[in-house]
């Protein structure tokens, strides 16, 4: 079988066989794990978790070090197996898979009890009736991460991390088509004394993430596609089980008249192409103002004809590798050919890479193309990067917003204050001036989508806040005074709630303290007439 005709689970299959999709070959086997075998490892993390939960920051951030040291150590045959089992540049596993999440790992390691740390909350005028508010955070339980093929390390590693450092456990379900990568995540923290129940890496298809969301986590972080992500949700529903979607995108790159063209140029071909273009964030299409189009244009299709792309393992300077898989190339075929077939011209690449044996499709420059498309409406996930002429900034933002995603988007002008203006009129949830795709790779700031591309936020302190639970713990410092609110009613309380409701003000003192008189007659009334109620009691 090869990696063009696998089939991840045939009915009766009890492993998943791993290809590198640059030479067909096998690389190694999983176990399909059962969906018993899921509900007793849920059980296994839940038991885990407790004791987890009762050690200190300072404890597992020594756990998640030991573990970064034992990355660093084996970075090499990390990104050769990231690169066999994606078919991307071993350079590039480095670059975009181990450089950020060893600083990831060292970022939550070290600030996680800060970003943690309890918070007082300013409550106003109850402040001086002796009342104060803090919320704390606390860990979740168990939470199920459900992760893609095409950051198989960093995007699950990074999510493993911040959800230990919180206090949870963790049941980690890789994509099926780099199980080998995820199961490398749980053997660096197993070795790095991590008990097995906190981290459990489950290899599995479909069927297996499913199992894990029905086994009862306490939370799902799911990446994948739209299509997956409502099937997440839709089944999460049913035990109001919370759920982060990072879902896909269709990420627009603005490119006005007053930019640096020959920046911008490198910025999207580089932006469009590395990873072979299958990054949720990738540069999916283009707007550049008509003043410089052509230069742009020229420039990007000179600088994709330069790109050399080979096999993602033994050389060091190819820059384009394989695609994930012979599926994920289809989708890049048929949205090109939908594009050709509607007036759209290739300027470059639009084939596979005949030279190449495996799943290999050439960089590509679609020209003369427009939203009836395919390639300028869905996720296309390839290497392929479509531009369109605009003729004014207002109309490259109503194209940008004219989607269904929102991840990210880029805009390139020399002043920042017009980027900035403009970055607030675009509907995606992070927006970059002057920059492309990158900011997965920052640990503190967070990730995530609007509209279809998902909900919630993974990365910085957003992203953390999604692994805890906030609780409100309320004082009241004198026990001894009862509430002007309390039982029992009569006419001065309610002239008082009637004052309240016209004066009350948290925040403005002077406003609320002209009620001063009237609430101190309260109280007097409230404990007369409750002491008496007592002794008439007794
Ligand atoms: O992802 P899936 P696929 C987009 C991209 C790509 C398309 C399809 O456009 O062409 O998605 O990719 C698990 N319950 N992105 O089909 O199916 C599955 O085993 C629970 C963008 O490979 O979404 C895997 O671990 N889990 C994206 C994970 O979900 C289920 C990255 C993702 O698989 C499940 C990847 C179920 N019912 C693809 N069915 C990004 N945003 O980066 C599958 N899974």
């Amino acid at each position: 079988m090869s990696a063009q005709t696998l089939d991840i689970r045939a009915e009766q299959a009890k492993e998943i066989i791993s290809y590198d999709p640059g030479t067909g070959k096998e690389i190694g086997r999983a176990p399909i794990v059962t969906d018993e075998e899921v509900a007793e490892s849920v059980k296994r993390a839940r038991r885990a978790q407790v004791s987890w939960a009762g050690q200190s920051f300072h404890e597992r951030a020594r756990i998640v070090m030991r573990a970064r040291r034992i990355v660093l150590d084996e970075m090499e045959e990390i990104a050769l197996l990231i690169s066999r089992e994606t078919g991307k540049p071993v350079v590039e596993a480095i670059s975009m898979e181990l450089v950020p999440t060893l600083d990831l790992m060292q970022f939550f390691a070290r600030r996680s009890r800060k970003l943690l740390r309890p918070q007082k909350i300013n409550i106003g005028q109850y402040g001086l009736m002796g009342r104060t508010s803090r919320i704390v955070y606390k860990p979740l339980g168990v939470v199920g991460i459900i992760s893609p093929w095409n950051f198989p390390w960093a995007i699950p590693l990074g999510e493993v991390v911040m959800a230990l450092m919180a206090g949870n456990a963790v049941v980690l379900k890789p994509s099926e088509l780099t199980p080998l990568t995820g199961l490398k995540i749980g053997d660096v923290f197993r070795r790095a004394g991590l008990d097995e129940g906190l981290l459990q890496v489950l290899t599995g298809d479909g069927r297996t993430g499913a199992a894990l969301i029905e086994a009862g986590v306490d939370k799902i972080m799911f990446t994948g596609s739209v299509a997956t992500g409502k099937r997440v949700a839709e089944s999460a529903a049913k035990t109001l089980t919370p759920v982060v979607l990072e879902l896909g995108g269709k990420d627009p790159m603005i490119v006005l008249e007053d930019a640096d063209v020959e920046t911008a140029a490198s910025a999207a071909v580089w932006g469009a192409f590395s990873n072979s273009g299958q990054a949720c964030a990738s540069v999916e299409r283009c707007y550049v103002h008509e003043s410089v189009a052509q230069k742009f244009i020229e420039s990007v299709v000179e600088k994709t004809r330069a790109l050399k792309q080979n096999l993602g393992a033994g050389n060091e300077d190819a820059d384009v590798g394989a695609m994930s898989s012979e599926r994920q190339l289809n989708i890049v075929e048929e949205h090109v050919s939908d594009a050709l077939k509607r007036g759209a011209r290739v300027l470059t690449g639009g084939r596979r890479a005949d030279s190449l044996s495996g799943s290999f499709y050439e960089p590509t420059i679609l020209v003369d193309v427009d939203h009836t498309m395919t390639v300028m409406r869905e996720e296309t996930f390839g290497p392929v990067l479509p531009v369109m002429i605009i003729k004014s900034e207002d109309e490259a933002i109503r194209l940008a917003n004219d989607s269904r995603f929102g991840l990210t988007a880029s805009v390139w002008t020399k002043s920042v204050r017009r980027g900035r203006a403009i970055a607030e009129r675009i509907e995606a949830g992070t927006v970059m001036v002057n920059e492309v795709l990158y900011t997965h790779g920052i640990a503190q700031t967070p990730w995530g989508g609007m509209k279809q591309s998902g909900m919630g936020r993974t990365h910085g302190r957003l992203g953390l806040l999604e692994l805890v639970m906030p609780q409100h713990v309320h004082v009241n410092r004198i026990p001894r005074l009862r509430d002007m609110w309390w039982f029992s009613y009569s006419p001065r309380a309610a002239r008082l709630f009637r004052g309240l409701a016209r004066r009350f003000a948290t925040g403005n003192v002077l406003q609320t303290s002209l009620l001063l008189p009237q609430m101190i007659r309260r109280l007097i009334e409230h404990h007369e007439k409750t002491d008496r109620k007592n002794r008439d009691a007794r």
